[in-house]
């Protein structure tokens, strides 16, 4: 018994895919652009398949399981389940007006023409604000349609934004962000669902062990409950005595999204010589 899982052949979600399943120790080659392919380390099939496609092979239950990225389902939704979001892949679908166009609010598209490749998610977005616009659906190149005459806007991908602005174009407002993330076909049971767990264990801990770090330091043993305040650490910290009287190393988890606060408070209460270390795994 395998679990079938579908991932983007190639593209901007292959390389993260294949990066966190190497990190749960699952390994495959997808040498010779195979379609499918098998991991010796855990009982996974791999088919290799467009992003688009992917939804209809996990609705259909050809495959169990896929990564796919949520602007893909909003613009087509399937009857899948979203498991876990995966955190690569991001960006925001938006709306972008030349930088001539003067923009005050959404109303201004009232009875513009945006061109898009996203039609239903930007047909929410509109009926939502209660604006009627002409939304223009084409397949790609969204961001020329404005400098070619065939649109006001554009509603397009964004991530680092120089396209938009390569293209004489700004951002004006984020429709949805997106991300990858994995689904599974409805009613999943069994040992299918059984390794699906183990696999979201293990993604899980991946996940877990990215958005936090290691962190070591040196403090007076006074210091400690000071110091222990401001690093929580899984349980609590552990503080092991240095070879000099009267002081220890205090060694805790800390996470990476308020780190750099943390750092000061830690400095401020009496910390010294700090080691940060990245953590790989993070079994809780
Ligand atoms: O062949 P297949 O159908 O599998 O691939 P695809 O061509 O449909 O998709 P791919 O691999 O290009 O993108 C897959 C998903 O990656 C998208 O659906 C998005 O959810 C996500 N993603 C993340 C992006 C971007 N970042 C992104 N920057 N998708 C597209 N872009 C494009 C955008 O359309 C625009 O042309 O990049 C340009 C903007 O980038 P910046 O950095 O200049 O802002
Ligand atoms: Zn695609």
């Amino acid at each position: 018994m395998k679990l079938k899982i579908a991932l983007q052949k190639s593209g901007r979600l292959a390389e993260g895919s294949t990066e966190m399943l190497r990190k749960c120790g699952i390994g495959f080659s997808n040498g010779g652009g195979k379609l499918r392919t098998e991991s010796e380390d855990f009982p996974l099939e791999i088919f290799f398949l467009r992003d688009d496609d992917i939804p209809d092979y996990v609705a259909d239950g050809v495959a169990d399981i896929g990564v796919v990225v949520e602007n893909v389902l909003a613009e087509n939704p399937k009857k899948v389940e979203i498991v876990e979001k995966l955190g690569f892949g991001r960006c925001r679908l938006s709306i972008a007006v030349p930088k001539v166009f003067e923009y005050g609010d959404v109303n201004d598209f009232a009875g513009r023409r945006i061109a898009t490749s996203y039609p239903k998610i930007l047909g929410e977005f509109l009926a939502k604000h209660k604006v009627t616009a002409d939304i223009h659906q084409i397949s790609g190149s969204v961001e020329i349609a404005p400098s070619i005459g065939l649109a006001d806007a554009v509603c397009d991908l964004v991530s680092s934004g120089s396209t938009l602005f390569s293209n004489g174009l700004r951002e004006v407002e984020t429709v949805m962000n997106s991300e990858a993330v994995l689904i599974s076909r409805m009613g999943l049971d069994g040992s299918v669902a059984e390794l699906l767990a183990k696999l979201l264990f293990r993604i899980r801990s991946v996940q877990a062990a990215s958005q936090n770090k290691y962190i070591l330091l040196n403090a007076p043993k006074g210091n400690v409950p000071e110091i222990s305040a401001v690093l929580p650490g899984m349980r609590s910290p552990t503080i092991v005595p240095l070879a000099e009287p009267g002081w220890v190393s205090v060694h805790s988890v800390i996470s990476e999204h308020d780190f750099w606060d943390r750092v000061d408070s830690l400095k401020s209460a009496g910390a010294e010589g700090i080691l940060v270390l990245s953590i790989e795994q993070m079994i809780r």
